[in-house]
């Protein structure tokens, strides 16, 4: 008897700079979610498909989950995070190597919480709000949880795992546990097949050569955005945020893709430029070469660099800049 087709989606959540979208970009074998040595790099639910002979994975990237989020643009990416922990069937929690605080152990019980299995409805409570207690009674209709430490290569004595994970069993009753490097994980197969294992039986949802839900046109200002986290690294005011304005093929080979970066303040404005317009032309050419990669055609990007005072804060702003998209969904 051949194994029976599993479907499931799963989702990818933890603290910010975990590693999540490290790890769903290796999966995939394509760069579909930005990665960056800043917090909260991930702004959007980023679906990342795996087609396999028997199974279809349906990864959810999410935004890192801040315990305290403040209001406007950080409410809001809280909210999408932990909205798409609902009718997910499984739930990969990532930490890294240095372990549990006290401050990541209420954000698991809001994952928890939050994360409803496929198929559980709504009743039950789930509560994306509550800042309840670090132990999590995990009732039937619970999305099950795999705790996924990361960055082992960083640890110098891997018996400083042992610690860890005596404490992640007692703080849930995990699937499994299991420690990883995202950055040099040379297992995918391996571990692909043991999520798949997880899964529900079901057909594909998505054609075979899906590999993600986002356009091209989103993927173009998230490279814009990553270059602007990798090159002005904590001189950027994290209230920035890029616009395509401009995504048009001319023929096969051309792509001319313009972008606006908003920024709040007008000295916000000088950084992102720098000084003679160098930090903007180097932003540029990086994005450009992305964009080249991830696209396969020649690129022309024109980036310019805008300001709105309080856009993080405005409703009409976030809408069209694609963040309050998952609400309605
Ligand atoms: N040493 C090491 N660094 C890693 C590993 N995985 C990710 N990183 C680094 O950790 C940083 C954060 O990685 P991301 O993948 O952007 O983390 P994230 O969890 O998606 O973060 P948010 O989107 O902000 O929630 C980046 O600088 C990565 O290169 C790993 O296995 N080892
Ligand atoms: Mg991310």
């Amino acid at each position: 008897m051949p194994e029976p087709h599993r479907f499931g989606v799963i989702a990818l959540s933890g603290p910010p700079n975990a590693g999540k979208s490290t790890l769903l970009n290796r999966i995939i074998g394509e760069k579909i979610s930005i990665m960056s040595r800043r917090a909260q790099t991930t702004r959007h639910r980023i679906l990342g498909i795996k087609t396999l002979a028997a199974a279809q994975l349906v990864f959810v990237d999410t935004p890192g989950l801040q315990r305290r989020p403040p209001k406007g643009l950080n409410r809001v990416i809280n909210r999408t995070a932990l909205n798409s922990l609902a009718d997910v069937d499984l739930i990969l929690f990532m930490i890294d190597g240095r372990g549990w605080t006290p401050e990541l152990e209420q954000l698991f019980a809001q994952v928890a919480r939050a994360g409803r299995a496929a198929g559980a409805g709504a009743a039950g409570g789930a509560n994306a709000n509550g800042d309840g207690g670090a132990n999590v009674n995990a009732d039937s209709n619970s999305a099950p949880v795999i705790l996924l430490i990361n960055k082992i290569d960083r640890l110098k004595d891997r018996a400083r795992l042992l610690p860890i994970i005596k404490h992640s069993a007692e703080l849930h009753p995990f699937k499994q546990i299991i420690p990883i490097s995202a950055r040099k994980f040379s297992d995918v197969d391996n571990f692909l097949n043991l999520i798949a294992a997880e899964l529900p039986e079901g057909g594909p949802g998505f054609p075979a050569d899906q590999f993600t839900d986002r356009s091209q046109r989103f993927l173009a200002a998230e490279l814009v955005r990553e270059q602007t986290l990798n090159l002005l690294g904590h001189e950027l005011p994290y209230a920035s945020a890029v616009e395509v304005t401009r995504f048009e093929y001319r023929g096969d080979n051309l792509l001319h893709v313009a972008v606006i970066v908003w920024v709040e303040k007008t000295s916000q404005k000088s950084i992102v430029i720098g000084r003679g317009g160098r930090q903007l032309k180097a932003i540029g050419q990086a994005a450009r070469k992305q964009m080249e990669k991830a696209f396969g055609v020649q690129v022309y990007l024109e980036p310019w660099v805008k300001v709105q005072s309080g856009w993080a804060g405005n409703a009409a702003m976030l809408r069209t800049l694609g963040y309050l998209e998952e609400e309605r969904a």
